[in-house]
């Protein structure tokens, strides 16, 4: 069985809203962030990212992880591509030409669209920037997330979705990613087609049964 290593409020919510939406069978082994515990290395500290048995699966020391038969691999979306390519469609690429764009949008919002995004994540809250230098910040993360949502929110227009014109790993992948910027309404109010896209992943079924899961975790 698939197993998934990761506290659900972490990207592992990633995989984990794909299994939900595969019916994929888990294990999920609640691997939380060291950075969340008073003290990561005292003993009797639960299982986190810098215990020794989890280095041995992550040498970077980050959630997620997963096994699948002998395939140990993390990076999330590297996860969430290959489970959707191993089940197929619809959520996975019919052919090369669909895998290839699932490949290119993925790497788009992991390396146009995260960093930024979580700036605005850990530093706006209820609709605000918090007060100080994080006013700059999250106004400069908000002006360079400009360009690439101009360039979500055209290709939603024409096509509706990512990919295919249905919904696949690849919206998955940009959904989770976009939801940390999802607060900034200023920044999100000029992409309607942004919103209403981001509105319909959030609606599915697999992702409110993920993010009913993700709120039963302690914060
Ligand atoms: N690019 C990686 C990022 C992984 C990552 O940074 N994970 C965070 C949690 S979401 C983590 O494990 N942090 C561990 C720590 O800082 O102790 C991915 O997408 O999987």
């Amino acid at each position: 069985m698939l197993t998934v290593y990761g506290v659900t409020r972490s990207r592992a919510s990633r995989i984990i809203w794909l299994c939900h939406e595969l019916d994929l069978p888990f294990k999920q082994v609640p691997v939380i962030q060291a950075y969340r515990l008073e003290d990561a290395d005292a003993p009797g500290a639960p299982l986190n990212t810098r215990s020794e048995s989890f280095l041995k699966l992550s040498p970077a020391g980050a959630i997620p992880v997963i096994q699948d038969g002998d395939l140990v691999l993390s990076e999330s979306l590297a996860c969430t591509l290959h489970l959707a390519r191993r089940h197929g469609q619809p959520l996975g690429p019919a052919d090369l030409v669909e895998d290839a764009l699932m490949l290119q949008w993925s790497f788009y919002a992991a390396t146009m669209i995260e960093p930024d995004a979580l700036v605005i994540l850990f530093n706006h809250r209820n609709g605000q920037a918090q007060p100080g230098a994080a006013q700059a910040t999250v106004a400069h993360a908000a002006e360079r997330l400009v360009r690439p949502l101009r360039v979500i929110e055209d290709h939603l227009a024409r096509h509706g979705h990512m990919v295919g014109g249905r919904f696949t790993v690849a919206d998955l992948n940009l959904a989770e990613v976009l939801r940390y910027a999802q607060g900034h309404g200023e920044l999100m109010e000029p992409f309607p087609a942004v919103q209403a896209w981001l509105s319909d992943c959030q609606d599915r079924p697999a992702f409110r049964k993920m993010w009913q899961e993700r709120l039963a975790e302690p914060e």
